[in-house]
């Protein structure tokens, strides 16, 4: 455009025109039902935009070139072309069909690929590429139309989401989170409240939370310890009825503005760390993103995820660096008060230490010196899903739970995997292990797996020890199990990379159903959503199983819980950090 500053120049249509081809080139495409947009109307912009604001915005169509740039240098790294107010109404309108199709679940989740982007945008100002926010509308729109109370906001795009903070900051209803790249407040919109201690105003204090990227360079294990260690504990307990994703791709590798190193494939995770929540409702709104072949990978990365495929961890993974050990220190000293939490601040502090000792921070200066398009990685894998996901083997008489295919023992295993888990399970239906401990089970299950996953074991059943460890107190105790699994069990998990998860349910366990499902939702992130369950239904020993997951049920009263639940939790932290 002519009026472009060169700021400007990255926020091309190509954008979404290269996502879109992706997802048709890919199949996912054709996977998805796709949503007819529509313009939003004023009632719906006006729920976050002044009248004054919309006013003006919609005279730029009409405005001469002059007027058209007076207007748009009242405002910071953003243009108006006279285009703009109808496209922005438009994405406005694309994210409210997402989330009418969604709140009423016509479908699961989505995605809805828009520009211009939203979530700089505030009550009576354009910002950064942002006119209206898409985002912040949707939240206002989704409790307004359809009663939610609660509605998280996870803002992933690598630039700070001011406008939705703004929004949202008295407000304890919605639930806003940033990680943002700001170098101490160096980097746009180098503003001081986009740091941690940004915790959020009178009666929403604590509903705003700001991790800041002191560095370039982040890595993939640094957008999961964030998670693992702020986002996710906090959100857990926060119980939305939507989460939106405010789905910068901005943050990944490659990308001229964030000048990250994490790769599309991460998105896959974040993503599926997301779904187990609000029961799965899910709209992504696409934000930032301005290398076109990270995007359209990270993009792709996402979909594919939200159609429920399986992803392999991204390469790699480790701890964070010295600098995300720091912020997240800071983050959860600053909410430690509005959330509850297992993990005290200084402990964390203390191994940042020890971090600090053995591990640089990421040195980004190699990359650095290339520009932005130079950078390579390697193209995600293909991820390839089951054709069957859940099979199950039950006694006879028992139904087939929905969505699960049963599987008889007539039936030929074609696979090797299928013909040791085969194996398995006739032992186990046939009675002659009943009665042997669960430990045996757990010796039985690696035994038999490892002849075709290399990688299993150990660290699967040290995970599910750490679970029963943390479980005596059951459901009396929910937020101190979830902070386990979360802060715990999945960083280990993470770290570890096994090639099959391992869960055991032991009866009197008092791990409640709500709580069991996300349990085994989230482990299922890991060894590509290999699981193995071992449950107690009701009576006799009960067993299923699938190529990705199997659910076996036992009978079995003699696992021992033991009671150490803080040092196990300390020797496990010992283990994440140093
Ligand atoms: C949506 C988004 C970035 C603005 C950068 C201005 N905006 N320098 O990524
Ligand atoms: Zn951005």
């Amino acid at each position: 455009s002519r009026f472009c500053s060169p700021a400007c120049k990255i926020e091309v249509p190509e954008r979404l025109t290269v996502s879109h081809e992706a997802l048709v080139r890919t199949g996912l495409a054709a996977r998805c039902v796709s949503i007819a947009v529509r313009e939003a109307t004023d009632e719906e912009i006006l729920l976050v935009h002044s009248e004054e604001y919309l006013e003006a915005v919609k005279k730029t169509p009409y405005m001469t070139l002059e007027d058209l740039m007076a207007f748009t240098q009242q405002y910071g790294d953003v243009y108006f072309h006279p285009n703009i107010y109808h496209c922005a109404k438009l994405a406005v309108g694309a994210t409210l069909q997402l989330v009418d199709s969604v709140m009423t679940g016509r479908v699961r989740n989505g995605i809805a690929l828009v520009r211009p982007p939203g979530h700089h945008s505030q009550k009576s100002a354009a910002s950064g590429f942002c006119i209206f926010n898409n985002v912040a509308i949707g939240a206002r729109y989704a409790m307004q139309k359809y009663g939610a109370k609660r509605v998280l906001i996870v803002d992933w795009d690598v630039h700070h989401g001011q406008g939705v903070q703004y929004c949202f900051e008295d407000d304890p209803n919605v639930l806003y989170f940033s990680w943002h790249r700001y170098e101490h407040q160096n980097f746009w919109p180098n503003l001081r409240e986009s740091d941690y201690d940004s915790v959020g105003k009178e009666k929403g204090a604590g509903f705003n939370i700001n991790v800041p990227w002191n560095k370039v360079g982040m890595e993939n294990s640094d957008y999961l310890a964030v998670f693992f260690h702020v986002l996710l504990p906090v959100a857990y307990e926060f119980c939305p009825d939507l989460v939106l994703v405010s789905a910068g791709f901005d943050s990944a590798i490659g990308d001229p503005e964030g000048k990250m190193c994490a790769t599309p494939d991460i998105f896959a995770h974040l993503t599926h760390l997301l779904m187990n929540l609000a029961g799965g409702k899910l709209c992504a709104v696409l934000e930032g993103g301005y290398n076109l072949t990270s995007l359209a990978q990270s993009v792709c990365q996402t979909v594919q995820t939200l159609l429920g495929d399986p992803a392999p961890l991204p390469a790699d993974l480790g701890g964070p660096c010295e600098s995300v050990l720091k912020s997240i220190h800071c983050v959860r000293s600053a909410h430690k008060q509005y959330w509850s939490s297992d993990l005290p601040a200084s402990e964390l502090s203390a191994k940042s230490l020890k971090v600090a000792e053995q591990k640089t921070g990421n040195e980004p200066e190699a990359q650095e010196q290339r520009s932005p398009e130079e950078i390579v990685w390697p193209e995600p894998p293909k991820r390839l899903c089951p054709p069957v996901r859940t099979a199950v083997a039950l006694p006879e008489g028992v139904a087939c739970p929905d969505a699960c295919k049963r599987c008889s023992s007539a039936e030929a295993p074609s696979s090797l995997y299928s013909l040791s888990l085969h194996v398995l399970c006739e032992c186990v239906c046939a009675g002659s292990v009943c009665r042997i401990t669960v430990s045996l089970y757990i010796l039985v299950c690696v035994i038999v797996c490892r002849a075709v996953h290399v990688l299993i074991c150990v660290c699967v059943c040290v995970c599910v020890c750490v679970c029963v460890c943390l479980a005596p107190q059951g459901c009396s105790d929910v937020a101190g199990f979830m902070q386990a699994v979360l802060g715990l069990l999945l960083p280990l998990g993470y770290e570890y990379n096994p090639g099959l998860v391992l869960l055991v349910r032991m009866p009197g366990s008092g791990v409640c159903e709500s709580v069991w499902q996300q349990l085994a939702g989230l482990l299922q992130g890991l060894a590509q959503g290999h699981t193995l369950v071992l449950m107690q239904v009701r009576g006799p020993v009960w067993v299923k199983y699938s190529p990705v997951n199997w659910w076996m049920c036992i009978q079995d009263q003699n696992w021992q819980l033991c009671k150490c639940t803080n040092s196990c939790y300390q020797q496990a932290e010992y283990i994440r950090y140093s």
